[in-house]
Order: structure tokens, then sequence, then C-alpha cells
């Protein structure tokens, strides 16, 4: 899944003439007329270009800013490899290579060169550590096995200094005030979780997914869960949808484990995430995969409190099958973190046979003229609602 190459053309394309000509979607839709003055997240080639001389890894779901700066250099007699478990503001659990958990601050250093200095480090992230002064890891020729959680900071027996961490690919973020927050980095996979019922299937949210993964050269999974609880009728359409567009779907049911073998097989011996909305079973689906882990979740009492996830910290579990898992709390929103507007239409596979058809190269398929894209929505040979997911996220809009 390459990034699309026919953006790159478009070396002088400014930001497109927006008048009144606005396409029946947006007045229908509301959109704004110029989405400049709400935060818009797509931003045109212009305004961008000074920060995208970053070196750009596109195994990156949401983002390219990584690790900032350049490494320092660690003595690596004097130091351990570890997998950062999870982060507590400036203190975070380190997973050390050979089996201990380990209470770690992050050295000066790294905190001076990143560029949010809360963020310094995310769980996933791998990392060199150093021991506080006179401390030692057993001498054993056993193999020493971690459990599979991190406990309560403050118990572990080991402290010790992150030194250096390793460049990251794979990283699952989003932006918070238009600053980047990396959520897990290293990842082989997201799953991204929606429910059928309870809350409601947001489709706008699974294309925005579906692009994001695009963007980022993750397998494009979603996890329909909930399953129990409706007619087959009510989401087969939509799944049919989704395989036409080559997305992996995979129809769960925390309560009736099905599908959760082949959730099992999927994550054996990977590095993988689970994201979504709250509420959408993520954690239960876990509990389901391996019993043992006992994650929290949300009592049915508790549904309707809303804006509160019951997982509140995103964290890294090893899983006694093969493999760690990331149970994150709920995301609301995926933002195609600083995607271009050319690039957009790349990442709906569904325009791509469409693009090159416009009269106009620089085609934004909003309010020009002569639109392939627009006559095919029209056609109904590219679905309505994929559409108007493109626009959506074209003006930034949640
Ligand atoms: N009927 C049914 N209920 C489910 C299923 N999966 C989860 N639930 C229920 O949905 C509610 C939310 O589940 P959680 O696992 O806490 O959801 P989550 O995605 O982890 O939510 P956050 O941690 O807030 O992001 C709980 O009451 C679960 O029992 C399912 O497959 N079927
Ligand atoms: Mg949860
Ligand atoms: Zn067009």
């Amino acid at each position: 899944m390459k990034r699309k190459i026919r953006v790159d053309f478009r070396k002088n394309r400014s930001k497109p003439a927006r008048d009144k000509t606005w396409t029946r979607g947006f007045e229908e839709h509301k959109f704004e007329n110029d989405a400049s003055d709400h935060g818009e997240r797509v931003r045109t080639k212009g305004e961008l270009s000074r920060k995208r001389t970053i070196v750009q890894d596109p195994s990156q779901l949401t983002t390219e800013s990584t690790t900032a700066g350049e490494l320092p250099s660690v003595d690596t007699d004097a130091c351990f490899p570890g997998r950062v478990l999870r982060v507590h503001g400036l203190y975070s659990i380190v997973e050390t290579d050979n089996g201990y958990h380990v209470g770690c601050s992050v050295r000066r250093l790294l905190k001076t060169l990143a560029t949010d200095a809360r963020h310094v480090v995310a769980a996933g992230d791998r990392v060199w550590i150093r021991l506080a002064e006179g401390a030692k890891f057993p001498e054993t020729t056993e193999p020493v096995v971690a459990p599979a959680r991190a406990s309560n900071p403050s118990e572990l027996p080991f402290q010790g200094v992150i030194e250096r961490i390793q460049a990251r690919h794979g990283v699952l973020g989003r932006s918070v005030r238009g600053r980047e927050h990396v959520l897990v980095a290293n990842l082989d996979q997201v799953f991204f979780v929606v429910s059928v019922v309870e809350p409601e299937l947001k489709v706008h949210l699974v294309d925005r997914y579906l692009a994001a993964a695009q963007r980022s050269g993750f397998p494009a999974i979603v996890c329909l869960n909930k399953i129990d609880l409706a007619e087959a009728g009510n989401y087969q359409r939509l799944v049919g949808g989704w395989e036409r567009l080559g997305v992996e779907v995979i129809l769960t049911s925390a309560r009736t484990n099905l599908g959760i073998s082949r959730l099992k097989n999927l994550i054996h011996g990977k590095i993988s995430a689970f994201s979504g909305q709250s509420g959408v079973g993520k954690s239960s689906l876990l509990n389901a995969i391996e019993p043992d882990l006992g994650l929290r979740v949300r009592e049915v009492s508790e549904v309707n409190a809303k804006g509160k996830h019951t997982t509140t910290t995103n964290e890294l579990i090893r899983l006694k099958g093969g493999g760690w898992v990331a149970d994150t709390p709920g995301v609301r929103q995926f933002d195609i973190w600083q995607t271009r507007a050319a690039e957009l239409e790349g990442l709906f596979a569904d325009f791509c046979p469409f693009v090159s058809l416009c009269a106009f190269p620089d085609c934004t398929h909003t309010h020009e003229g002569r639109c392939a894209v627009r006559g095919a929505v029209d056609r109904r040979l590219i679905h309505a609602s994929r559409y108007h997911s493109y626009l959506g996220l074209l003006q930034g809009r949640e």
C-alpha cells in the first residue's frame, strides 16, 4: 500500500479557490465555506512545505514526526535494551529484554531534544536503560519471565534511567490541539474496533481510519464487534462494501466468542493495537482472547456516563501465546495529521480510477466542473457516504 505518487507533480498548487459554487453535498452537510478558520487539519502544501522536510517513514499511522533530534550514543555494556510498557508522565515502566520490569525516568538530554516534553517516550518504544547507581539484576542462568502486565510503578524493585530511544516505526497517534501525541510506537498492525450497536456504528469514522491506514501502510483491519446484538441484515451490506475496498473485516462478539480464534491467530507473534471509540469493546475482546488479562471493562450501568474512557492508559501487554497488544483508550477520531489536500484523494482507493479523468489536474473534487469523481458518485460507482467522508476530511471536520 504505497502512497500515491501523483500528488508530487503538483508542485505549484496553492489553496484551492473556494467560492459559492459548493456542491450540493457540502450545502446539505453544512460544511463551512472556508476551513482555515476552523483549525483544519488537511492543509495545502504551501503551508506545510517547511514542516515536511522531516524524513518521512511511511509506516506511521498518522504522522511523520518521531523521536525528536539525534539519538545520543549509549554505552551498551552498561545499559540494557528494553521496551516501554506504560508511561506515567515523565516516568515509565520498561521491560528489559532479559525479563525485568524497571521504573525509569528519562535522561535530561532526551527531554530537551523532544518537542513535546510531556511525551518524550511512548508505550512500545524500544529503549536503552541504565540501572540506578549500585543496582544489579540477579545473576541467573534460568530465563526470567516478566509478568504480562506492569504493576504499580512504586512497587517495582528496580529503578533506572532511559538513556536512549530508538527511532520509531508504526506509530499510532493523534493530534491534540494541533500537536502530535504518540499513543503507541513500533506497531505491526492496528485493529480498528467498531460496534454494530451501542455505540452506533459511525461509517465516517471507519473511512477516516481506512485513509489513515492507507497513508501509513498499515494493513486495513476492521473489527466489527457486538455481532450478537444485531441482525445480519443490518451490517452485511456495509461489510461487503468494506471488503470491496480491500479491507479485512472480522466479525466478533466478546460475548459469544465469535471470531475470537481468528483474532488470536492474527495477533500471534505481532505487536498490535486495538483502537476505536469508547465502549465498542476493545478491552472485552482482549479479555476474550486471553481471560487472565482481566482488563477493566465498562459496566452496563456506566455505559451512559459519556466522555469517560474505561481504559485510561496506553499500555503494552505481553500475550502468553506470543506477541504484544496495546489496549488504548477509545480514540475519538483518527486525525490524518497534516495530510495535504492533494494527497487525500490518493487515500481513497475507490477514487483512484476516476481521479486522472477529471478535467482539471488539480481538481479537489468539490466545486470544479467536469469532475470525474463527482460523476462517479452520481453514477453510484463511488458510494455517496465515501464521498462525504472525503469532504469531511478535506474540511478537517470530525
Ligand atoms: N453484547 C455485547 N456486549 C459487549 C461486547 N463487547 C463488549 N461489550 C460490552 O460493551 C461495554 C464496553 O466494553 P469495553 O470493553 O469496556 O469497551 P472499550 O472499547 O474497552 O471502552 P474504553 O476502554 O472506554 O475505550 C461493556 O459493558 C461490555 O460488556 C459484545 O461483543 N457483545
Ligand atoms: Mg477499554
Ligand atoms: Zn475531480
